[in-house]
């Protein structure tokens, strides 16, 4: 069995202070960095948007950030500017571990599609690449932890069991943006797939 540790998003902008802060980001840091050494691979995502990506609710006339638009792929949340190529916002946070990464992949870098999931863009089936990098190196079992559990731990989750990877997700290692009730759903949804949710 080879496991690998999928680190989500635990970048400035999601932090306190950031563009699009989840309460209590930054906790997560130490538990996380301490994870590391238990797995076989740690692979670190990282949200990398182009300015004016289409994701932006400053890319929408009239639009506010969190309401709700349709894309040619389906429903889409508008969000504040975030995480944009090169800014300090879509960096690292500056206490995560990153030396112990084997790979970081970005995603959200095709201005007309979001990428919630490090698997696929929101419309379910642009690959990112990750699958065929965690098959070739023979990885069966995955943990994800990160930022934010109701968005892109719990996008990326469903992708992973549906592909038919072994999943477990560590809640206390994550933090939820929760609109309208999206962790509860979240939860359901994960649980209903047959993902481990664990402290
Ligand atoms: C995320 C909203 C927009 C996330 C990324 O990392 O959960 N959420 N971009
Ligand atoms: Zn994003």
């Amino acid at each position: 069995m080879t496991h690998a540790l999928i680190v989500i998003d635990v970048q400035n902008d999601f932090c306190p202070g950031g563009a699009l802060a989840v309460a209590d980001g930054d906790q997560i840091v130490p538990g996380i960095n301490a994870l590391m050494g238990a797995f076989d691979a740690v692979i670190l995502t990282q949200d990398w948007h182009p300015a004016g990506h289409s994701s932006f609710a400053s890319s929408h006339p009239r639009a506010e950030a969190f309401s709700m638009v349709e894309m040619p792929y389906g429903p889409q949340v508008l969000w504040p500017d975030h995480c944009v190529q090169g800014s300090t916002g879509a960096a690292f946070h500056p206490g995560l571990n990153t030396d112990r990464a084997d790979l970081i992949i970005r995603k959200g870098f095709r201005p007309a599609i979001d990428s919630y999931s490090a698997f696929f863009e929101n419309d379910h089936q642009t690959p990112t690449g990750l699958e065929g990098y965690l098959r070739t190196r023979g990885v069966s079992d995955l943990t994800m932890v990160g930022l934010a559990t109701d968005f892109c731990v719990q996008y990326s989750a469903l992708d992973a069991a549906r592909l038919g990877f072994t999943v477990t997700v560590r809640e206390g290692l994550c933090r939820a943006i929760d609109l309208d009730g999206s962790l509860a759903a979240a939860r359901e949804a994960m649980r209903s797939q047959g993902i481990g949710l664990m402290e």
